[in-house]
């Protein structure tokens, strides 16, 4: 990774010392070496263990349903069905009602009398151990009638298609559209695409996907009195609170919700789950603790899923390549339901298709359409990773269509470092970046003109291993805030963030923030900022989170806002202990406050250096408060709360070159490099490792991850042996690098890093296999580039096809055995 200096010099933070460090993560001793307690750890005593009863059918009607010999199974102390707990199980939250006639059809966290995806709770059993639990389930009696399964979004519009819920008048849930001629930030966009030279059309689908979390999901309710306590291996613990406390009545004061440690989430632990509500609403009848944990094949199947959309885009252009506008449909499988910001995802891409690019006239609309799978909602990207892809990808096809060079279209379009602050089409305000320089270094990191003349040399000589080269510009709006703007996009909450510092009497300092790490690495960037703040050693910082009763207010971390939104209430908090200790300390010295300079931790008076005071002893003093200001408290804690005035934009060139196996399909990523801007970079080791983890993430969307449905609805990739996550093993080696253009949004000059490579890489992986057999007709592959797929595409034509229903992938290889073991495109082993 290329090195970044004084990261804090165009920002008027204090002069950098910590910040910009790579420090190794202060969280990772404990996590490594199992010195952590996971919710899963947790036993209280008399504790009570939760079994779901999950359907089978993925459309149906509950025509009978007995528990009976269940309740009468040893250690089982009582079990619910939905219509048991109908009373008060109330709906699980959606917090996104995208347009005002949107249709919510309601979800119940025990189906009362219909299922509508596999996977649905139908009953629940509660013993005394987890197994007693587990196998109670099978004693209990259920009938469906079967109804019609609707799986395939295009067919779900339909004017007759069978419907996902009944109630309802069709399987569209809404239809939003943003129209930049509509909303003033651009012009008519029927007349752009009528005047232009040329118009590219495309149709792309953006697989399914599932946030495969290391933690599975888990939950403790403890009730005491009329309180309750749940720890929860959640992103949300504040969110959490606020809506648990909504759909149960229980009063938010009388619920503590604690996230001990979190191991991952990748949006997909940005949710209320049925069992957390189910827990405490047990936990509350039977005043007893209860506790559930899933399987990981529960956590497949029934924690919400990601992506799922068919995109059809349009770009016009000139034949200088000019783009002239844009025009985007989309269809976003919802599943059965609508959860947290099920229907937000695709609402928050639209802002994201114009990409890099200035243009004119913009066009989106989109329906969320209900189908009998598993609900999607937030998986790392949200919404941008989608739009990103649809951009990049159709940006290379215009360059087809033109005989231009990929980058030189790019170039073409790209807003120019010296046009920023720049409104987009789509009304967003980017601050600052420079496209071009990103894009050079990158050129060089990876080496481009080298590989380049190889692809050549490959192509002519006809090597059955061709070679090719993708690019992905993009850029991402993060740092999910502002409120004022979130609110204009119907979003159920705000975007600030909230943090407290005490000083404590040794000088120890207690960092309280309302983000939520769960794999982030708040700890050591907190630590890192507050000791630049205060002139304390980084040791001396401990950092609380996830616990509504220690951190009261927050709304948690997702949407790479933590840094960008907690990391500045935290930069906040500290200006305000300083200037408390300030006054302190300028009575201690006998000063005028405003003759005091503050530097490296200490107080000193201007002009006499020699007398000072450090702030770890104003500390002491003030704990002793023997002596202090008269009408000054006798405490130099503090608190912030930061609502940005504008998103963050990070930005970055992702070059992908891959070779291609034309004879066997098999696709292998040859190198990979990538420069990112993400501002002011606090912590180098973390963002790079976030970097990696992005990008490893977005690998696996273009060539090795998809959860795939039968016909009949049922789940066929309902674990890892079917679900290929890649292994560090399947990866390249990255080369990264970052420039530095400070965000303008907030003091910390910080852009989020969080999701960056995980939007970025997609299309550059994809774009880099069609550069490598395009000359061989190939015009569109579908994700993921499995070897069936790519054979397909280069000797049968067409983008690959579907994959088959069952048994997709390779029993139990990893991405590169499943390939390896795949050299015979016709046979119906590997991906087959
Ligand atoms: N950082 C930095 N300098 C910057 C930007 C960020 O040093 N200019 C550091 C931050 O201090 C923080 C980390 O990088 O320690 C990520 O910061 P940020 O971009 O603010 O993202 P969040 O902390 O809000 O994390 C959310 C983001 C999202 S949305 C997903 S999804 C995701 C991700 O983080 N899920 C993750 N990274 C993950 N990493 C792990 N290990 N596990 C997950 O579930």
């Amino acid at each position: 990774m290329t090195a970044v200096e004084d990261p804090t010099s165009s920002v008027g933070l204090p002069p950098a010392k910590e910040v910009g460090q790579a420090r190794r993560r202060k969280e990772d001793a404990r996590l490594i070496t199992g010195k952590t307690t996971w919710t899963d750890n947790m036993v209280l005593p008399g504790m009570l263990h939760l079994a779901v009863l999950r359907s089978p059918v993925a459309h149906g009607r509950i025509t009978h349903l007995d528990v009976s010999a269940a309740k009468e199974r040893p250690n089982v102390v009582a079990v619910y069905t939905g219509a048991d707990l109908a009373e008060e199980q109330g709906s699980l939250p959606c917090a996104w009602p995208v347009t005002p006639d949107m249709v919510n059809p309601g979800h119940p966290s025990i189906a009362v009398e219909q299922v509508n995806h596999v996977g649905e709770a139908v009953a629940v059993v509660v013993a005394r151990s987890r197994t007693a639990a587990a196998d109670a389930l099978e004693a209990i009696d259920v009938d469906y009638e079967p109804l019609p399964v609707v799986l395939d979004m295009e067919q779900a519009v339909q004017e007759g298609s069978p419907l996902v819920h009944d109630h309802t008048t069709s399987n569209t849930s809404y239809h939003f559209v943003f129209d930049a001629g509509e909303a003033g930030t651009g012009s008519d966009t029927e007349q752009a695409f009528a005047d232009a030279e040329v118009v590219v059309s495309r149709r792309f689908v953006q697989q399914r996907l599932i946030p495969a979390f290391m933690e599975p999901r888990s939950v403790v309710v403890q009730p005491s009195g009329d309180n309750y306590t749940m720890w929860s291996a959640t992103q949300i613990p504040h969110i959490l609170r606020v809506m648990a406390a909504m759909v149960t009545g229980i009063p938010e004061h009388k619920l503590r919700v604690i996230a001990p440690d979190v191991g991952g989430g990748f949006g997909g632990k940005l949710q209320v789950n049925p069992e957390e509500i189910l827990c405490l609403l047990i936990a509350r009848r039977l005043g007893k603790p209860v506790k559930w944990t899933e399987t990981r094949g529960e956590s497949l199947m029934t924690a919400h899923h990601g992506r799922d959309q068919v995109q059809f885009i349009d770009v016009a252009a000139d034949r200088d390549g000019t783009v002239k506008g844009l025009r985007v449909r989309l269809l976003a499988d919802m599943g059965a339901y609508l959860r947290l910001i099920t229907p937000g995802v695709p609402a928050l891409g639209a802002f994201m298709f114009p990409g890099i690019y200035k243009f004119p006239a913009y066009r989106f609309e989109c329906d969320g359409v209900f189908t009998n799978k598993v609900p999607t909602d937030a998986y790392r990207g949200a919404g941008r990773p989608e739009a990103t892809f649809a951009i990049e990808r159709i940006m290379d096809e215009l360059a087809v269509e033109l005989g231009m060079d990929p980058l030189e279209v790019r170039r073409k379009n790209w807003i120019n470092a010296e046009e920023f602050p720049f409104t987009t089409v789509a009304g967003l305000e980017y601050d600052s970046g420079d496209y071009h320089q990103a894009t050079e270094q990158a050129l060089e990191l990876l080496g481009y003109d080298e590989l380049r003349a190889e692809q050549k040399r490959r192509r002519e000589s006809g090597d059955p291993v061709q070679l090719g080269i993708g690019f992905s510009t993009f850029t991402e709006m993060c740092g999910l805030a502002p409120s004022r703007v979130l609110g204009s996009l119907a979003f159920g909450a705000g975007g600030w963030e909230q943090a407290s510092i005490r000083m404590l009497p040794t000088g120890k300092v207690e960092v309280v923030t309302g983000s939520t790490p769960h794999g982030q690495g708040h700890e050591t960037a907190w630590s890192q900022i507050v000791a630049d703040q205060l002139g304390v050693p980084f040791e001396d910082v401990e950092v609380l989170h996830g616990d509504t009763a220690i951190s009261s207010r927050g709304l948690d971390t997702y949407g790479s806002r933590s840094l960008v939104v907690g990391g500045t209430a935290v930069v906040k908090a500290a200006e305000k202990v300083v200037e408390k200790a300030r006054v302190i300390a300028a009575h201690l010295l006998e000063a005028n406050a405003d003759d005091l300079e503050f530097t490296g931790g200490k107080f000193t008076v201007r002009g006499t250096p020699g007398a000072g005071v450090g702030i770890q002893e104003v500390a002491l003093a003030i704990f002793a408060a023997h002596d202090y200001p008269e009408g000054v408290e006798p405490t130099i804690d503090a608190e912030a709360t930061f609502d940005p005035e504008n998103f963050s934009f990070p930005h970055g060139t992702h070059i992908c070159a891959m070779e291609i196996d034309t004879e066997t399909g098999f696709a292998k990523i040859r190198k990979y490099a990538c420069v990112d801007d993400v501002g002011t970079i606090v912590n180098p080791l973390i963002v790079e490792g976030q970097v990696h983890g992005g990008l490893a993430q977005g690998i696996a969307q273009a060539m090795y991850e998809e959860a795939i449905y039968d016909a009949e609805g049922n789940l066929t990739t309902g674990s890892f042996v079917d679900y290929l996550v890649p292994a560090a093993s399947d990866l390249p080696h990255f080369d990264t690098g970052n420039t530095v253009h400070a965000a303008t949004s907030n003091p910390l000059g910080a852009k989020g890093v969080g999701e960056a490579g995980c939007i970025a890489s997609t299309p550059a992986v994809v774009n880099a296999a069609l550069d490598a057999v395009r000359h061989l007709g190939v015009t569109d592959i579908r994700m993921p580039l499995t070897p069936e797929r790519v054979w397909r595409a280069i000797h049968q034509g067409g983008d690959g096809g579907d994959r088959a229903a069952a048994g997709s992938n390779a029993q139990g290889a990893t991405a590169g055995e499943t390939a390896a073991a795949s050299t015979d495109p016709s046979s119906s082993g590997g991906h087959l």
